[in-house]
Formats: C-alpha cells, sequence, structure tokens
C-alpha cells in the first residue's frame, strides 16, 4: 500500500505555512532557517501535530462506529486539547485522562491553557495523579472501560496519538506536503529540526521521507531533539514506529539505523519543566521573529536548533526547516517565568 491507499479526514486548512525565519537566520550567522507551521495549521482548537496524525485515526473511529474519543496526556497536554476540538466538530464525545505528568508549581497548571480549553470544549476531564510516561496506562484502559460500561463506544487513542498502527501517517503526510512546497517555492530542505517525546511526528517524517526518497527525492537528515527526558523510551518509541510506517506505506527496504536520529541535550532533567536554554530559546524567537514557542517542546527543539547550528553540526551551507509543532496555550501555566 502507498500512502495514498489510506483514508484522510481532513481537520486542517490545508498544506501548512512555510516561510523563512531571516533574523534568526542573520543572528546565528550560519545556515538558513526556516519554519513550517503546524501551530496555525487549523482552525480547530489552535491545531497543531496531533490535529494533523487525527486526520487518518478518525476515518477508523468512524468506520468503527464510535461515539466517544478517550485518551490521555498531562494536565497540560495540548493532545487532549486536539483530540477534544476534533471530538466537538464531529459531533463525538471527549474523555480525557489527564495525569500529573510535571511537578510544576503553578497554582492554575490545571485551570489555565490546555485544559481549560478542552472543558470549553465539552470534554470530560479526568484528573489523574499518576506521573510521566508514554506508554499505556492504567488509568486510561479504566477510561475506556467506563466508557463501554455506561453504554458508550470508545474509540482509543494513546498518548500523543503515537503508538497507534496509523499514528505515523499524519507525518509521512507532511514529508509530501515539504516536497510539494519545495517546487513551489524552489528551495530544498537538506534537515529537519523536530521535537520528539511519544514519537509518531519524527517517526512518520522519517518514513514519509524514506519514501520520497526512494521515488527519486533528496536524501533528508530528520534531527529529533528529545524533550522527554526518558531518551532511550522515546528513540525506541521513534524506532519502531518510523519502521513500522514505513511498512505500512510501502517503502521495499529497511529503515537503516542512521536515519533514526534522536538527540539528547535540551530536555533538561524533567519533561514538562524548561531549562535556561529553554526560556533563552523562547525568548529569542519571539524577540527575533514573532513566533512564539513554548517551555514544554518547541522552546526545547529550537534550544536544540540554535547550538546544532551555532556550532556547526549543522553546517553553513545547510538549508534547516523548522517543524513547529503548536503547543503555546500552556505557556499560561508558566507565567512566572516572564515576569519581566
Ligand atoms: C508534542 C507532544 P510527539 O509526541 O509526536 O513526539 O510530539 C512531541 C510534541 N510539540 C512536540 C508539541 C507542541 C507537542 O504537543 N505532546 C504530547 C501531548 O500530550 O500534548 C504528546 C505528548
Amino acid at each position: 500500500m502507498a500512502l495514498s491507499d489510506f483514508p484522510r479526514h481532513p481537520l486542517t486548512f490545508g498544506p501548512s505555512p512555510v516561510h523563512p525565519l531571516p533574523r534568526l537566520t542573520a543572528h546565528l550567522g550560519g545556515a538558513s532557517i526556516w519554519a513550517k507551521r503546524e501551530d496555525c495549521n487549523a482552525g480547530l482548537a489552535y491545531g497543531g501535530n496531533k490535529t494533523r496524525k487525527l486526520e487518518y485515526i478518525v476515518p477508523d473511529a468512524l468506520a468503527q462506529g464510535a461515539d466517544t474519543l478517550v485518551s490521555i496526556g498531562g494536565y497540560q497536554s495540548n493532545h487532549t486539547r486536539q483530540v477534544a476540538a476534533v471530538a466537538a466538530s464531529l459531533g463525538l464525545a471527549a474523555v480525557l485522562v489527564q495525569e500529573h505528568w510535571v511537578d510544576w508549581p503553578d497554582p492554575l497548571n490545571d485551570r489555565v491553557g490546555n485544559i481549560m480549553l478542552s472543558r470549553i470544549m465539552g470534554a470530560e476531564v479526568r484528573l489523574d495523579q499518576a506521573g510521566f510516561g508514554i506508554g499505556f496506562k492504567e488509568s486510561w484502559t479504566r477510561a475506556i472501560e467506563d466508557v463501554r460500561a455506561r453504554g458508550g463506544r470508545p474509540y482509543a487513542i494513546p498518548a500523543g496519538a503515537s503508538d497507534h498502527r496509523l499514528g505515523g501517517l499524519g507525518f509521512a503526510h507532511w514529508a509530501y506536503e515539504v516536497a510539494a512546497q519545495e517546487r513551489e517555492l524552489g528551495v530544498v530542505f537538506d534537515t529537519i529540526v523536530v521535537c520528539a517525546v511519544t514519537g509518531s511526528t519524527q517517526a512518520g517524517m522519517i518514513a514519509g521521507f524514506a519514501a520520497l526518497e526512494e521515488a527519486g527525492g533528496a536524501p533528508r537528515r530528520v534531527i529529533g531533539i528529545d524533550a522527554s527526558a526518558t531518551l532511550d523510551e522515546t528513540r525506541d518509541q521513534v524506532a519502531r514506529i518510523a519502521r513500522a510506517t514505513a511498512e505500512l506505506i510501502g517503502v521495499a527496504r529497511p529503515l537503516r539505523d542512521d536515519e533514526i536520529t534522536v538527540l539528547p541535550g535540551w530536555a533538561g532533567d524533567r519533561y514538562g519543566v524548561p531549562v535556561e536554554s529553554t526560556i533563552d530559546a523562547i525568548r529569542l524567537t519571539g524577540r527575533l521573529e514573532g513566533v512564539i514557542l513554548d517551555p514544554v517542546y518547541e522552546g526545547k527543539s529550537m534550544a536544540g536548533l540554535v547550538d546544532l547550528v551555532t556550532s556547526g553540526d549543522i553546517p553553513r551551507d545547510a538549508t534547516v526547516l523548522y517543524a513547529h509543532l503548536g503547543g503555546q496555550p500552556a505557556l499560561n501555566a508558566y507565567s512566572g517565568l516572564f515576569t519581566h
């Protein structure tokens, strides 16, 4: 099968915008930096990377006759907020398990930002004390059983819509979108920088670019920046989903280990807690470009990009596409970082 054989339920506005970041490029004095903007890819509660993944999962949910989407994340999960928005727009219910993934002291952490948006959109929000983990959780299994027990038809979406047969397809599609936009813009992105936690965003890109390369496309370096602070789990999940997705979309050869790059160094010690480089990257991108990043994901991947360009690991003649995956609503739970 090829990617085009899988049904896709459009949830985004269409191809997400791609544009240069000229002032950041000049400031870093090295590679040419562009951004592709999943933070404004849809009209559903600010969109983001999960909205794209859900385009390939929704047809399966509808085919199964589901009436309730059940998913899981931290209190400030962007993923669960996007599940709530998609459910609302389809006339489905949403049950969201929101776990205590981040020991973050802001007293409004379970009130503002993403979790507030999910409540506004009518989702059933269940707070749970369990800590961070990208695997299958007991609280999630319980929520699925509860929906069934009350006569509903649940459709289970794992954390980040990642560990799901169709989880990698959204960003395989993204790779095809990039190739088409390159032709329009007359540019080739040899390097992609992307944040990785539950893994299917980067995994989908790797699989999609592998399929394109088989069809004669340019080779790419897809650099994942770990924001989980549990590197081995995230790297394993990226590798597993990349390989499964590549197979699903008909890539003939097995993916090589060197195609799967998830770098540590910018996550700090704990998922969800920004470090100095995160805050510097947020302020830098805001000040130079008017582009807003969040402290959990994108601030960390941008910190990686800044260092890799500055150190020359990404060479001066590279053309880099920074995948902006969304996430800004969580900033509301981090106001203490930006009081001046
Ligand atoms: C998230 C994830 P992956 O999980 O696909 O690796 O993507 C990482 C990522 N940027 C990058 C933003 C803005 C994200 O929201 N968020 C999760 C969530 O619950 O929101 C799945 C963890």
